[in-house]
């Protein structure tokens, strides 16, 4: 507005009543340092956990003496896998129908497994007395290499499983083997690579804790945690712990990144609540930064080989891919049960192809349990980097430019809805004017002659392109459950008097800005502005069941949710005001946030006139209860697919083989969008990600089964110092089956950011005669791949 104050950091186009760009409801209480974090509860009379950790990766637990731990002065409780088991609660089961210990009692099967617990009056006295535990264990072999861990003589892990007698935990297949073979054998050419995506850590800020308080008078048990998925947990908790549903109350309260490591139940979440049964008293128990990066859900550790196979001319036939995947100690994937190997199968990409085939075995290895969902939907990361990279690797053995190659295979717009040769059903796409736009926004052409002259100074510079479609917002309930619990979404929306609303959610933000966007959400349907809905979530007492955050599935089902909720209190306004205004319904024009009579502009009612008068004196229309509020619960009919296209630009010094990401242009594809600044903050925060997992992050073990990645100093993490000023853009290509055709986003750029990192990095390295390298390319990696092999002219 004229005259109005700006800075960088008020935007005056940021009070749309609905969608558009708008400041986040939530932040002024995060920059005023006024969140509130499970760490910072303080309860009357609060107790301190710590849990006592196994040195060995694969080890007999021979004895646990704990008499110096409990004669400590400030101790209260300690407990031990053998008092867990007389309660039969020493194993729990994981979200993907294995089982995982408490805490050991047999044997420990990964370093860093829980092996008992102290409740202390504080948490350095816990800390301390974690120390005077003796354990006495019995070292075994460990296994380390998924490459061996099904061989004859491998130790057997799970020997808690009754008849386990190797290392196996599933095989699954998708496609059509023989198919694909005919495909394969027929083509003119075939190109295959070994590809593997290392195991990395989401790393959130906060690390995983809880406070747990069991109230023995009433028998109600509150846990504040940090879960992703509040509501999931409690019904879990109630049925392995055999609490009444109603008598357990968990809370998320706010949450510093979750990124897929918050969504399993860890043992320490369990120990909290033991430790408050056991001691009458509230119980907090609070990881550290080595603990989390050990012993909680990792993600990736897919060994893969890719194969592609097309004609001469650049027509991609098939896709074939074998992937040995490393699920560490417990299988404790989380994903629908139906998909041991999350959403893998989309590993066909965006393009149109005759055949596909992917054949997986999955093993236990001692290492942590987890494949997370690491900011993917569900194994669509590691899909995703097979099959970019692969494609790259095609388009060089054509000598074809990777942009060209891609847009020749692209699903047409009018194959959409396309079902892949996986059975995936693709619900929309528009893939060439994406990558069109991306290419214009980076000046690629302009690019390709730079990197020539660049060459030819003997500098060594990369452009890497990736495409990616996503399927994200899990999922319709005929075909996704997480242990049988099925993945729709409740909602509910109550406007007050006033014309102030409260919305409450099952999902739970973990810094995406909820808050924020599904007040847009209502306002945009109801025209009540954003200022006047709160939102509620995270709180199992004040929500609607549903089942968490995760897989960018937040926008897609409880975003449909509350937009369709909206919806039904507008109806219901309507036959309201229809009272009001004394017409019939049908003379009802509905215009943003009022209802006017058609033909008579003065006659009309606002959305706040209405809610007065459904709570207020006099009569409603025949049958209309008062009160204006409505609730629902979304089961989603499909996935949504986003897309993108991202490109590359990087710079290899020559003396350090240190990469430099110059420049990152990435253009989303996420329907309507709702916010677009917290759009683009999601996928900055994405892109950066991708940086850490391309170039910096591994979790890496030794062959004795030592972690080596347990501090930020051997696991890095980017910062902005790592990162480029990112280039975004976007295009708009709506979900048809959302009711506002929104699709998710906040996984996007993690998603597609990695292969085109990566892609860069080999295409500079393309004049030194190499065609992969695994990820993180360190400068070390890069180093090594290049030495000994001539400097290119
Ligand atoms: N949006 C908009 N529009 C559209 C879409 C979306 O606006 N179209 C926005 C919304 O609203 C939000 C966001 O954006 O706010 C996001 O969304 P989505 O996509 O739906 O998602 P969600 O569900 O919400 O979320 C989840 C995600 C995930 S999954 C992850 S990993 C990550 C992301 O989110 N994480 C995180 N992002 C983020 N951010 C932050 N800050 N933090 C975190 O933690 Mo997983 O599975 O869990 O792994």
């Amino acid at each position: 507005a004229a005259g109005g104050h700006r800075t960088a950091f008020v935007d005056n186009d940021t009070k749309p009543n609905g969608h558009g760009r708008m400041l986040r409801k939530e932040d002024p209480r995060f920059v005023r340092g006024r969140g509130r974090y499970v760490d910072d509860l303080q309860l009357p009379g609060m107790l301190h956990l710590a849990i006592l950790r196994s040195p060995f990766a694969h080890a007999r637990v021979v004895s646990v003496d704990t008499t110096l731990a409990e004669a400590h002065p400030k101790v209260r409780l300690v407990v031990t896998g053998a008092m867990l088991a007389e309660k039969g609660l020493a194993w729990m089961p994981t979200l993907s129908n294995d089982v995982q210990a408490v805490l050991a009692t047999d044997k420990v099967r990964f370093q860093g497994q829980e092996v008992a617990f102290v409740v202390a009056e504080d948490r350095y006295a816990a800390r301390d007395a974690l120390e005077l535990i003796d354990v006495e264990y019995e070292p075994l072999d460990p296994v380390i290499d998924v490459r061996t861990a099904l061989s004859p003589d491998a130790p057997v892990i799970r020997d808690d499983l009754e008849g386990k007698a190797d290392n196996h935990v599933f095989d699954w297949e998708t496609g059509d083997a023989a198919a694909t073979e005919a495909v394969f054998a027929r083509a003119d050419v075939v190109v295959s690579q070994d590809i593997v995506y290392p195991r990395v850590h989401p790393a959130p800020m906060e690390t995983c804790g809880a406070v747990a308080d069991f109230d023995a008078v009433d028998g109600k048990l509150t846990l504040w945690s940090t879960t992703q998925a509040p509501h999931a947990h409690r019904t879990l908790y109630a049925i392995v712990a055999g609490l009444p549903e109603h008598k357990i109350r968990v809370v998320s309260p706010d949450i510093g990144g979750g990124f897929g490591n918050k969504v399993p139940i860890y043992p320490g979440y369990v120990c909290a609540i033991v430790g408050s049964l056991l001691t009458g008293k509230p119980v907090k128990w609070m990881e550290d930064r080595a603990e989390n990066l050990i012993s909680t859900g990792f993600a990736r550790d897919y060994v893969m080989r890719g194969e592609i196979a097309a004609t001469r001319d650049g027509r991609i036939l098939a896709v074939r891919t074998h992937v040995l995947a490393d699920h560490g100690a417990f299988n404790g994937v989380a994903a629908p049960v139906k998909y041991p190997a999350g959403f893998f199968g989309v590993f066909t990409g965006s393009y149109d192809l005759e055949a596909a085939y992917c054949e997986m075995t999955a093993v236990y290895t001692n290492k942590a349990p987890g494949g997370v969902a690491y900011a993917c939907s569900f194994r669509i990361t590691e899909a995703v980097y097979l099959v970019e990279r692969i494609v790259d690797c095609l388009a060089r053995e054509l000598d074809m430019d990777p942009v060209e190659l891609r847009m020749r295979n692209f699903i047409r717009p009018e194959q959409f809805p396309y079902r892949t040769r996986t059975g995936w059903v693709y619900d929309s796409g528009n893939y060439a004017p994406t990558m069109e736009l991306a290419k214009e926004i980076a000046g690629y052409d302009a690019l390709r002659a730079e990197q020539k002259e660049r060459r030819a100074r003997g500098e060594i510079m990369g452009v890497g392109v990736s495409f990616f479609t996503e399927a994200v917002g899990a999922g319709p309930r005929k075909d996704m459950d997480i242990l049988g619990l099925g993945m729709a979404d409740g909602c509910e929306l109550r406007v007050h008097p006033t014309g102030k609303a409260v919305v409450r959610l099952s999902v739970q933000t973990q810094g995406q800005g909820h808050e924020t966007t599904f007040a847009q959400i209502v306002a945009e349907e109801l025209g009540i502005p954003p200022q006047d809905i709160e939102v509620v979530h995270g709180d199992t007492d004040q929500t609607p069941f549903g089942l968490g955050t995760y897989g960018s599935r937040s926008t897609p089902v409880s975003g449909a949710a509350a937009a369709l909720v909206a919806r039904k209190v507008r109806d219901k306004a309507r036959l309201i005001a229809s009272g009001m205004l004394e017409v019939s319904v049908a003379d009802l024009e509905w215009e943003k946030g009022a209802f006017r009579v058609a033909g008579d502009p003065d006659a009309s009612v606002t959305i706040q006139d209405i809610a007065m008068k459904a709570h207020g004196a006099g009569d409603l229309p025949e049958g209309v209860e008062g009160g204006l509020e409505a609730q629902i619960c979304y089961n989603p009919e499909n996935l949504t697919y986003p897309h993108g296209a991202y490109i590359c630009v990087v710079d290899i010094d020559p003396g350090t083989a240190k990469v430099t990401v110059r420049r990152f242009v990435a253009v989303d594809d996420c329907g309507t969008r709702i916010n677009p600044m917290i759009i683009e903050g999601q996928v900055h925060g994405g892109l950066t990600d991708g940086v850490g997992m391309a170039l910096m992050e591994m979790i890496a073990f030794d062959e004795d089964g030592n972690c080596l990645s347990g501090s930020l100093m051997d696991y890095l993490i980017p910062t902005a110092l790592e990162v480029p000023d990112w280039e975004t853009g976007f295009t708009v290509t709506p979900s048809p089956h959302h009711p506002i055709g929104a699709k998710g986003v906040g996984e996007s750029a993690t998603v597609g950011s990695p292969p085109a990192i990566v892609n860069a990095v080999v295409d500079a390295l393309s004049p030194f005669g190499i065609r992969h390298a695994d990820m993180p390319l360190t400068p070390s990696r890069v180093w090594e791949a290049m030495r000994g092999r001539p400097t290119p002219p």
